[in-house]
């Protein structure tokens, strides 16, 4: 591949944008990332990559704008002339878009149509091939039609992110069957690792348990026990992404594990690795619960293995295992 292949990451400096970064940067990209004004208070998952120069490495560099000020991906898309974006950025915790429905539309559904538009614009006036990744989302299925979930499977959102994402998801299969362009998304299931947000369930988990080994913390209140979720580790979820974007036909693919665990397993597995039982230490309430739940999601990632080649490395046990010791590291600083 050419050292100045150019990747434009929106999200860079969340869970996902920090591992893209860090692999297109292995793989030799200039890579490009959006930062908010208000980024800096997330800026730790990327802070090392700034300053990493290997020569076998590509270069990072970031760019102020914003997914609700389309004029900021136009200037964007100007000034970078990247060759392939990844569009991670969104409002993406689910029980804050019921208390966010509007702006979460803004971000996670607009902001997608935005992008498409400063992509189209881009090309016209350059007449350089873009390709777009776009972050699709198992919520999506929401109350699911046929389990495990494929492509195939019809869309039946519980929540407003569900809807947004699902606007996101249309309005790429849209742009692609009317303009042409090479645009895929990525049904994704539930990734996590140890940069994952603190208010996801996983984290919060992992986090607690480590807290609550080290004295910190006395217990953790939690919201629907029985939910189940077919978890992933984001470190190889990022890949497919690159994959996606680096076949001649642009689709749309699920990327899953394939095997679904439930909230009261995740906490068991990560209570037992610190020695705990989490009967002990979890406790219930309903201010974690959603107005309308997604009960089960589980995943058929066959069509990525058939044409991707992408499988996963991770089992769940050893992905909150690993979680659990990110997060002791953490507790004994
Ligand atoms: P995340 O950690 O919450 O990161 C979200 C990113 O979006 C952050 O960099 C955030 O920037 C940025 N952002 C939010 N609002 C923005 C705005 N108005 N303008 C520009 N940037 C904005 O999410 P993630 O877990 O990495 O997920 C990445 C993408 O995949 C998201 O679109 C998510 O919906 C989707 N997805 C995730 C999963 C999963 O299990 N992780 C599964 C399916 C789909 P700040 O740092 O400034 O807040
Ligand atoms: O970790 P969660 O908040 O993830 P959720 O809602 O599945 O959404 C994540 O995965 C989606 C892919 O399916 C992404 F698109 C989305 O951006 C995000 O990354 O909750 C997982 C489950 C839910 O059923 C929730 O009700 O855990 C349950 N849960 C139980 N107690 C809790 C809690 N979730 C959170 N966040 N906090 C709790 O205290």
């Amino acid at each position: 591949m050419s050292a100045s292949r150019r990747a434009f990451i929106t999200g860079i400096s969340g869970q996902d944008g920090s591992y893209l970064a860090e692999f297109l940067l292995s793989k030799g990209y200039e890579v490009h990332g959006m930062l908010r004004r208000t980024s800096h208070l997330s800026r730790a998952r990327i802070d090392g990559l700034c300053e990493r120069g290997a020569a076998s490495e590509g270069c990072l560099q970031l760019h102020y704008g914003d997914m609700t000020d389309s004029m900021s991906l136009v200037r964007l898309m100007r000034d970078i002339q990247p060759h392939e974006v990844y569009n991670l950025a969104a409002q993406s915790h689910v029980r804050i878009s019921f208390e966010q429905p509007n702006y979460t539309a803004e971000v996670s559904a607009l902001g997608v149509l935005g992008m498409l538009d400063a992509i189209r614009e881009f090309q016209h006036q350059s007449g350089q091939e873009v390709r777009f990744y776009q972050a699709s989302s198992s919520e999506m299925f929401g109350n699911v039609q046929e389990s495990p979930q494929r492509e195939t499977t019809p869309f039946a959102p519980r929540s407003p992110y569900g809807v947004a994402k699902l606007y996101g998801h249309w309005i790429t299969v849209n742009y692609r069957e009317s303009y042409g362009l090479h645009a895929s998304s990525g049904i994704l299931f539930n990734h996590e690792s140890p940069r994952r947000g603190e208010n996801f369930v996983t984290r919060k988990v992992t986090q607690a348990a480590a807290r609550i080994k080290r004295g910190l913390q006395k217990t953790v209140t939690l919201g629907n026990l029985e939910a189940r979720r077919d978890w992933g580790f984001a470190g190889d979820f990022v890949k497919a992404m690159w994959c996606m974007l680096q076949q001649d036909k642009p689709e749309d693919y699920v990327i899953a594990t394939g095997s679904s665990h439930s909230v009261r397993e995740l906490c068991q597995i990560a209570f037992e690795h610190v020695g705990l039982d989490y009967h002990d230490y979890v406790e219930h309430d309903v201010r974690f619960e959603r107005p309308a739940e997604v009960d089960h999601l589980l995943g058929d990632a066959r069509k990525a293995r058939e044409i991707l080649g992408w499988k996963p490395s991770i089992c769940f046990k050893d992905l909150i295992v690993m979680m659990v010791e990110s997060d002791l590291k953490l507790a004994a600083k």
